[in-house]
């Protein structure tokens, strides 16, 4: 017995002396990285969701504004760091519905409304496009739609306008690209326009889906020229899942940084195409890199860029506010680990040409256990050390399933129809 005390003891002291513990400036740089990350949560996100070949229904998801306002409040209880909640205009307001009561409805569960997302896609008049729709009325239809969002945002003291566009084409020859690309700039440039203050306006672009021939907003380069062309208070959102499979996004992030043009994100997972899985699912080395492009970012500019991290999933099969909390809970444990990098060293590193070792330091930081530090960091803000075991136990996700199937009855909802 003695002998196998004696065997794990000095096991352990070489584990120790190869795989040090955190030292205290590292449990430090984690807790001022922790307290830099904010992440919205979108209200979409709870509702339910599916693929193009059907819904799989859950008690407990969310049937109105009011049970996403309240789901969210649960993230945000639970994790300390998701004190707003983005909205969709068509999912989540109704036709003529004071903002400011909408905005008190969140206030009252915990939370505030976050970025305004202009639907611009899900009506039939969009079917060939909406900003760069070849219709002048149309075109106009939509912009007017944007003014009226932006109209919501005033109402409900919103920093961030997030605009995503399905538009492009499905086949060679269906409509002219430079047009398009006129129609997109004198769109963008109107809505820049009618914001004031601190508004920013976010353009996301994606790749495809839903069209497959060309998309109007394809990738950064674009999102960037039109935001750039738009003017001063547009930026670019970088949806983690809009890229085609080799590109390197990190290096669009730094690059945007570097432009001073990077506004915000959306954060989801991918093995395929935009599959919104939650976030670190599939590759959490991703996350990390991008991260790490921040914190480097920080560390030279003296403060960390003013940037919105938002969450965008469809997170299907998995239960909404657990699969919301555990994004959350991956994207400080990955924002943390990338904190640890020492940046100065790495730069000396750098310089030498000592390639092995300056990946290296990336690697180390990725692989420490940071679980324990977060963990601490949560329990100094009188949260619980694991908001997942502590929403599991706290019964909430029961409660709401017996509660929204009774709701669901008394409404006569039948589950299916609308995507949100
Ligand atoms: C489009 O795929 C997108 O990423 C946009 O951000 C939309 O607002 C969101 O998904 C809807 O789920
Ligand atoms: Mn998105």
């Amino acid at each position: 017995m003695a002998c196998l005390t004696g065997w794990f003891l000095s096991i352990n002291l070489v584990c120790n002396l190869q795989f040090p513990l955190m030292t205290s400036t590292q449990k430090n740089k984690i807790v001022q990285a922790l307290s830099q990350l904010e992440i919205e949560v979108p209200s979409w996100g709870f509702a339910d969701t599916g693929t193009r070949f059907g819904k799989f229904f859950q008690p407990a998801s969310a049937i109105d504004t009011a049970d996403k306002f309240a789901d969210a409040g649960q993230v945000n209880a639970f994790t300390g760091c998701c004190p707003s909640v983005a909205v969709h205009v068509l999912w989540d307001f109704q036709p003529g519905e004071d903002p400011k009561a909408v905005a008190r409805l969140a206030r009252k569960n915990g939370v505030k409304i976050g970025s305004i997302n202009p639907n611009v896609f899900q009506d039939q008049h969009y079917k060939n496009g909406s900003f760069a729709n070849p219709d002048e009325k149309v075109r106009k239809a939509a912009l007017d739609h944007v003014f009226d969002c932006i109209a919501i945002q005033n109402a409900v003291n919103s920093r961030y306008l997030s605009l995503w566009f399905a538009d492009g084409t499905n086949y060679p020859g269906q409509d002219n690209i430079r047009h398009r690309k006129a129609y997109f700039e004198a769109g963008l440039k109107a809505t820049q326009k009618r914001l004031k203050g601190k508004q920013i306006v976010l353009v996301e672009y994606k790749p495809f889906e839903p069209a497959f021939y060309h998309t109007d907003i394809a990738d950064w380069g674009m999102a960037y020229l039109l935001a750039k062309k738009a003017g001063p208070r547009a930026k670019v959102l970088v949806d983690t899942g809009h890229h085609y499979q080799a590109q390197n996004i990190e290096q669009i992030v730094a690059l945007l940084l570097d432009e001073g043009m990077l506004g915000g994100f959306h954060f989801n997972d991918r093995r395929y195409a935009d599959d919104d899985l939650t976030l670190g699912s599939i590759d959490p080395y991703q996350i990390f890199r991008i991260f790490h492009e921040i914190h480097a970012f920080a560390a030279d500019a003296g403060k960390y860029p003013d940037i919105a991290y938002m969450v965008d999933q469809s997170h299907n099969v998995k239960p909404k506010i657990e699969a919301m909390i555990q994004t959350v809970m991956t994207a400080q444990e990955l924002w943390a680990k990338a904190a640890l990098v020492d940046h100065r060293k790495l730069q000396g590193l750098q310089v030498k040409g000592d390639i092995v070792s300056a990946e290296n330091m990336l690697k180390d930081a990725f692989a420490t256990d940071v679980r324990p530090a977060v963990a601490a960091w949560r329990k100094k803000q009188g949260l619980a050390p694991d908001p997942l075991v502590a929403f599991r136990k706290s019964g909430y996700e029961r409660k709401a399933a017996r509660e929204r199937t009774r709701r669901r009855k008394e409404l006569g909802i039948v589950q299916g129809g609308s995507y949100a």
